[in-house]
């Protein structure tokens, strides 16, 4: 079975906010903030409340720019993640106890400690791109094969 998460970044030019992630999937590596849409909430409201719940940040204007499938090869785990693009917020960052959150200056995006997909749809993403992906890893968290399409 699929699941459905939520990954939001805040834009405010020129710097985005990103997390390290604590603890669970994805430890130790900067990334947008979201979580799994649970029974009962829409994606935008799932969206919303891990923003909340992860930063402590309160989204008042977002724009999903992006929906993205990740597979594994042994078949576990896939995810379908929907991606927001936060332009007006309330509340300043705090760390969480899943999330470290730090603004980065888009020149500076630490690529090399993020998810392998990031640098290929952050810089569309970056732009108010829409696209639609799909990535499939092997065992060790490497990219196999994937494709990528900017919808217009
Ligand atoms: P728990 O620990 O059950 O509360 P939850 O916070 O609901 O988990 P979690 O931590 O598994 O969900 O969410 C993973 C987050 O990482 C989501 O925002 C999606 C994001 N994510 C997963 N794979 C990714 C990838 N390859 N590239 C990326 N973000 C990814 O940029």
């Amino acid at each position: 079975m699929k699941k459905i998460l939520t990954l939001c970044i805040i834009h405010q030019h020129p710097k985005i906010l990103l997390g390290m992630k604590k603890r669970g999937h994805g430890e130790g590596k900067w990334n947008g903030f979201g979580g799994k849409v649970e029974q009962g909430e829409t994606i935008e409201e799932a969206a919303k409340r891990e923003m909340r719940e992860e930063s402590g940040i309160g989204i008042k204007e977002m724009n999903k720019l992006g929906i993205v499938e990740f597979e594994y090869q042994d078949g576990s785990g896939n995810m379908e993640v929907h991606i927001f693009y936060v332009k007006e917020f309330k509340g300043s960052p705090a760390e969480s106890e899943e999330m470290k959150p730090r603004w980065f200056d888009i020149n500076e995006i630490p690529y090399d400690l993020m998810w392998p997909d990031d640098k290929y749809w952050l810089p569309m993403f970056l732009k108010e791109k829409r696209f639609k992906g799909k990535f499939l890893f092997n065992e060790v968290n490497e990219i196999i094969d994937y494709t990528l399409l900017e919808i217009k």
